[in-house]
Parts: structure tokens; C-alpha cells; sequence
């Protein structure tokens, strides 16, 4: 039988710095079952990588004024980043827009089209004249053809809620110009998502998935239709065919092949052995809000092409975990500073309470109460107290070397059972992708070594002659303890588990062991033990106290501004401008020398919303709000004739949107 496992972590959008809530759905989990899959001794193949094309990047960029390739360039790198950061042990880290993508996602149109599941259709959509481009949904917004709302949103109402094409809203505009858009025909490729309806629920019969997974699938394949797989726009895999300027990929049909593509540029050599093998168990980490692409449209589009490529065989789809009861949101400064955070705590200290708390089958909760005490009483209480204790009781009542084993009695034969019948559970858990349930088992045998050192009283057998081999085979059992807890825990606490490993005597990394070996080989006597060191530092009232103060002082910096009474609202001249040219002052790295337009005339402003903008040119033509009457001020070394206001938003500086406003309109 195969021992290969092809595990994959969903791509995460490169548009925005990752933060907890993410890391505990589709990250965290597939990271610690691919650490303990390769203790298994299972050959593992993991991969993952940034999800770099789309309206969701072309958007988020545009609203910052960076061009896509640098906003995904700089999103890729800062994930990256943390998921090193993180301990992640990922064989490759791949991009979507890495040139091997291409031809991998334009070979999957290709073969579908030539099997007949791909037909052309001709199709209205909204066309901004003045841009020169068909914009997508998330770009336009008009009047609600139900509820008449002036600022309805390009899919749906967020006044009425009704749900409709943007080409049915009444004036449609571009978002970012406020230019009017025209209806214009234009030609898209259609997948026959129908077509597969059969063979998907075939398939999808006999999989061990979680019930929720499963009737969310079955809900997709029951209404499945014809869907567009490409788009207008310049971002993103080009369509191969002759006469497609301008047409490229919808990113959910591109983003999933980036799992294949992301081991092709890995493992150039050795993908096809995990892909095209029939044996290869391939599972799939995602967030709950992935369930449809992974189970039903990306099987479909495996199923309809020429290679033998892996369908998924394991869909663990997690939850989402929240900071103290709302949602992670770097926005509302909902969110936890990770440069702050890792001066003060510790890889493993997250990675461990995340594990203990994974929103398996419900929402979960980040709170740093609970962070404090989780990591208090548990790894230092219980974890690192096993150890520091049984080792610092070696050092002096054994020479610092491992005693051997003598008779057992009934307490002890019991603790080895227990220890023994832990282990395969945490195994088990690990198995079955229940993190909790493995976090769990990590503190139950570090509490059962604890409640046996404490039974036992080794301290109290070191004193008598006739009780010292009972003290020594206390001890080794104990120490047997620690190495199963150095094992089971290192998929969530790789670093300590492997300081463990190492305060046991062995040379190696904990990775380079197996399982099985570890467990049915006892420790070896007489093996020499470094002098121990303490594994956790006590988290302290004063280490999480300013960090609950910033996260609750961002929630009421509104309300605790100073009041001011509607006359000084009343000294403030708002005024809409225009931006009619813009250049970086020099030595800035975000400040800006923008010419604006007022009914009154032109003034200079010195504006610091410059930081990441790689493409300014889009800032010119936008509308504004300037603070028209404040005093002019030297900035730099150049004079500044008023301000204009924007919003610090997740992955830059956003101007608030003016449409219709004509210059010099007053704001109020
Ligand atoms: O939801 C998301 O963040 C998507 N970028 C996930 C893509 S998963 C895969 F298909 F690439
Ligand atoms: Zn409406």
C-alpha cells in the first residue's frame, strides 16, 4: 500500500496580512497533520502558496493606489513571512502568479474544452467608457432595481438584501471614477458544471467528510449550473485561444490548480509520484467558506480534464476563531499586533492555544485572558512542570543519567498503561483531524506524569537504601512519560517538543524519529542528561494588560474623543476637490505634493497617504474631501494649503468615495 500523503492548506488571497483567525482554520491544522503524518513515517508532500489574481486583489489594490503585481508581491512576502514565523512546515510556499501556473491552468481549459464541457457565450456586461474596461461586480454600484437605494452594491442590496446581475441596477457607476457604465456584449466561456451532476454524486457518496460538509456539497451539486470561468480584465491566466485579448480566468477556476502547480515548481521531479498516483491520500485544508470550490466545482474540473489527477479523499473544514467575541478586523483595530506579540510570547505558546481552541465544529474564541491562563497552567503548569521537575530530581539523586527499570507494581504498571493508551489516543485524534482532542491528550499526560511523580514521592524512596530501586524506576517511568510527551505534543509545540527531546539525551531532532519507534523503544539506561532549563516563562498580568487596553482603547477611541459642540463641526469647511496631479516629496516614503482643484481655484497639498502606492497615476482624476480652510503649514519644507481626508484601512491608505459631488461642493 502507498504511504504517500498530499496535503494542502487553502491559498490564501494575497491582498492582506494574515492574522490568528486565519491561522486556526485552514493553516494550524493542516500543518500539525502533516508534522505528525511524517512522524508516521508517511512520505508527505505539503503544499500551499499565495492566491494572487482576482477582483478581490485588483480591488483591494486599486483602492490603495498600488498596482496588483506590487500589492501581491507585498502581501506574498508578509505571509510568508509569518508562516516561517509560525514554525510551518510547509515542503513548498508557491504563488499563483509563479510563470508554471499558466500553462498548467491553461491545459486544464484546453482539455475541457476539447471534451466538450466548455461552450461560448455572449453575454451583457457593464463597460466603463472612460476606463476603458468591463468592471466586475465588486466594482459597480447604482440604484437597487427593488428598493431604489442610491449606493446598491453590484450584486446585491445592502439596504433591501435583494440579490441581481449589475447589469440590473438602475445608472450603474464605477465605484472608483464614479464614471456612468453602458451595457456592451461580450463573449465568456462557460463551464457545464452540469454535466457532472451524476458523476460527482457517484463520488461523493461514500466520503468520511463531516456531516456539514457533505449536505453543503450536496446542496451545490443538486443545483448545479452552467458557470463563467473567465473574466474581463488584464489580471490574471490568459485564455489560450486566438482572438481573447483581455480575457482571462475566474481565480476560482485558476486557484485551485495552484495546488498542483505550487508541487510542479516545488518538486519538479517527484509530483507526478503524489498527483497522478491512485494511492496518494490527498487531503485538504479549508475554512468552512471554501466548502463549495473544493468539493464539488474543483472535482468537477479534475474530473473533465485528461490527466489522472487526484480527487480529494479528506476535507476537514474548520470554523472560524474570533478575538474576544467579533471577528479578527485590522480595519476596525480588532486585531493583534504580531511584531508586539512575538517580542513577548512565543511560537509555540500560539501555536499550542490555537491547537487547544480550533474551531472545529463551531466558532472559537482568541482571548487573552484565556491565552494567559491556558498558557500559565497548562504548559507551565502542567507540561513544563513534569519536566523541569523529573529532570532537576535526576540531576541530583541519579548523576544526571537515565536509571534503569526495575520491578513494577500496581501503581506503576497502571501509569505505564496510561501513559501507553494516551499516546494512542493523541495518535488517533491526530489521525482523524481532531486537534482539541490531540491538544488535549498533550496536557492529560503531562497531568498523569505529574499525579505519578506526586503518588510516588521519589524524594521520599531516595532516602532509604531498600527504596532506591523503586525511586529509580519511578524515575524512568516518569522519563518515559516525558519522551511520549515530547512525541505526541511535537506536531503542535515542534520547538519545545524537540527541547524536550534533546533534555532526554538525544542528539537528533524529534523529526528525524518514528512514531512507532519511539513508543516501543524504552529510554536507554545509563544515557547521559544535559543540565535542564526551563521550557515556558509565566505569562504576567502586565504582558497582556497593555495589549487588552490597546484592543478595547481602538474600540472607544471614538467615543472617548473629546465632545465638540456642532459650532467648532461648524468652523470645518469640507469641500469636495479634484486631483489633478500628484508627485512623491522627495525622502518621503509616504508623503505626497498633490495639486487639487476647488471652485476657488488650485491648491498644493501635502498629503503622508503615499506608503506602498506603487501606481499614483490612478490617484489622479479622484474626487476628494479637503479641509479647505486650515491654515496653510510648512511640511517638509514645502507649503501645504489645506488636508484631505482618508481612512487607514488593511492593506493601505482608502479615499472615501464621491461620485456625483461637483467640485468646490461643500461636505457637511
Ligand atoms: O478564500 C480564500 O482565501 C481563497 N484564496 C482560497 C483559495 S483555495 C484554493 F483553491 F486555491
Ligand atoms: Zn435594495
Amino acid at each position: 500500500m502507498s504511504n504517500k500523503i498530499l496535503i494542502t492548506s487553502a491559498l490564501p488571497y494575497a491582498n492582506g496580512p494574515l492574522h490568528f483567525g486565519h491561522i486556526a482554520g485552514a493553516y494550524l491544522p493542516g500543518d500539525c497533520y502533516a508534522r505528525f503524518q511524517r512522524l508516521q513515517g508517511a512520505d508527505v508532500l505539503y503544499v500551499c502558496g499565495s492566491d494572487e489574481y482576482g477582483v478581490a486583489i485588483t480591488l483591494s489594490a486599486d483602492l490603495v493606489g498600488r498596482a496588483p503585481k506590487e500589492h501581491v508581491d507585498l502581501f506574498h512576502a508578509i505571509n510568508k513571512q509569518l508562516f516561517e514565523k509560525l514554525g510551518f512546515s510547509f515542503d513548498h510556499y508557491s504563488r499563483t502568479t509563479w510563470e508554471g501556473h499558466v500553462k498548467t491552468t491553461q491545459q486544464f481549459f484546453l482539455d475541457l474544452l476539447e471534451n466538450g464541457f466548455i461552450e461560448e457565450r455572449v453575454t451583457d456586461q457593464l463597460y466603463s467608457e472612460k476606463e476603458n474596461r468591463f468592471l466586475a461586480d465588486r466594482y459597480v454600484i447604482g440604484r437597487c432595481p427593488k428598493c431604489h437605494y442610491e449606493g446598491a452594491r453590484g450584486d446585491e442590496c445592502q439596504k433591501c438584501g435583494a440579490s441581481y446581475e449589475a447589469t440590473d441596477l438602475v445608472h450603474p457607476h464605477s465605484k472608483l471614477t464614479g464614471s456612468p457604465l453602458v451595457r456592451r456584449p461580450t463573449k465568456h466561456w462557460f463551464l457545464r458544471f452540469d454535466l457532472f451532476k451524476e458523476k460527482l454524486n457517484s463520488w461523493i457518496k461514500d466520503k468520511p467528510w463531516k456531516a456539514n460538509v457533505l449536505n453543503f456539497a450536496q446542496s451545490y451539486i443538486d443545483d448545479l449550473r452552467p458557470r463563467a470561468i473567465t473574466r474581463d480584465s488584464d489580471w490574471g491566466v490568459k485564455v489560450p485561444l486566438p482572438g481573447t485579448e483581455g480575457k482571462v480566468f475566474y481565480v476560482w477556476f485558476d486557484a485551485p490548480i495552484g495546488y498542483i502547480s505550487a508541487s510542479q515548481e516545488g518538486f519538479p521531479d517527484r509530483w507526478k509520484e503524489f498527483w497522478l498516483d491512485p494511492e496518494t491520500k490527498l487531503v485538504q485544508f479549508i475554512g468552512k467558506d471554501n466548502i463549495p470550490f473544493h468539493a464539488v466545482f474543483f472535482p468537477a474540473m479534475l474530473m473533465g480534464q485528461n490527466q489522472p489527477y487526484k480527487l480529494v479523499d479528506e476535507l476537514p473544514a474548520n470554523e472560524f476563531l474570533n478575538l474576544e467575541g467579533k471577528q479578527f478586523s485590522k480595519s476596525d483595530g480588532w486585531t493583534i499586533d504580531l511584531e508586539r506579540f512575538f517580542q513577548k510570547f512565543t511560537t509555540d505558546q500560539i501555536r499550542y492555544y490555537i491547537a487547544a481552541n480550533a474551531p472545529e465544529n463551531h466558532d472559537a474564541e482568541f482571548s487573552w485572558k484565556d491565552f494567559q491562563s491556558r498558557c500559565n497552567a497548562e504548559l507551565l503548569g502542567k507540561y513544563g512542570n513534569l519536566i523541569n521537575r523529573t529532570l532537576v530530581f535526576v540531576q541530583n539523586h541519579s548523576s544526571g543519567i537515565i536509571p534503569q527499570r526495575g520491578e513494577l507494581d500496581s501503581v506503576s504498571s497502571a501509569f505505564l498503561e496510561q501513559i501507553l493508551r494516551i499516546t494512542e489516543e493523541a495518535r488517533h485524534a491526530y489521525s482523524h483531524f481532531c486537534l482539541r482532542k490531540a491538544a488535549q491528550c498533550v496536557m492529560e499526560l503531562a497531568q498523569a506524569g505529574n499525579v505519578y511523580f506526586d503518588t510516588k514521592k521519589p524524594w521520599l524512596l531516595a532516602k532509604n537504601i531498600e527504596t532506591i530501586c523503586e525511586m529509580q524506576t519511578c524515575i524512568e517511568l516518569v522519563m518515559e512519560s516525558i519522551k511520549l510527551l515530547a512525541l505526541i505534543s511535537s506536531p503542535i509545540i515542534p520547538h519545545t517538543a524537540n527541547q524536550a527531546w534533546k533534555l532526554l539525551g538525544f542528539t537528533g531532532t524529534i523529526e528525524h524519529a518514528r512514531w512507532d519507534q519511539i513508543v516501543s523503544h524504552n529510554l536507554p539506561s545509563g544515557q547521559k542528561l544535559p543540565q535542564p532549563h526551563v521550557l515556558f516563562q509565566r505569562i504576567e498580568d502586565e504582558m497582556i494588560g497593555p495589549e487588552i487596553e490597546q484592543l478595547h482603547a481602538k474600540k472607544t477611541e471614538v467615543s472617548e474623543a473629546p465632545q465638540i459642540t456642532i459650532d467648532d463641526v461648524r468652523k470645518l469647511d469640507l469641500r469636495v476637490g479634484q486631483i489633478l496631479s500628484v508627485e512623491r516629496v522627495p525622502k518621503s516614503k509616504k508623503m505626497l505634493k498633490l495639486s487639487i482643484a476647488l471652485s476657488s481655484g488650485t491648491r498644493t497639498i501635502l498629503s503622508g497617504i503615499g506608503e506602498g502606492m506603487t501606481d499614483l497615476t490612478l490617484l489622479i482624476g479622484k474626487k476628494v474631501i479637503v479641509v479647505a480652510n486650515l491654515k496653510p503649514a510648512t511640511l517638509m519644507g514645502l507649503e501645504s494649503e489645506g488636508m484631505i481626508l482618508s481612512a487607514d484601512t488593511e492593506s493601505g491608505i482608502e479615499l472615501p468615495l464621491l461620485l456625483e459631488a461637483p467640485i468646490g461642493s461643500c461636505v457637511r
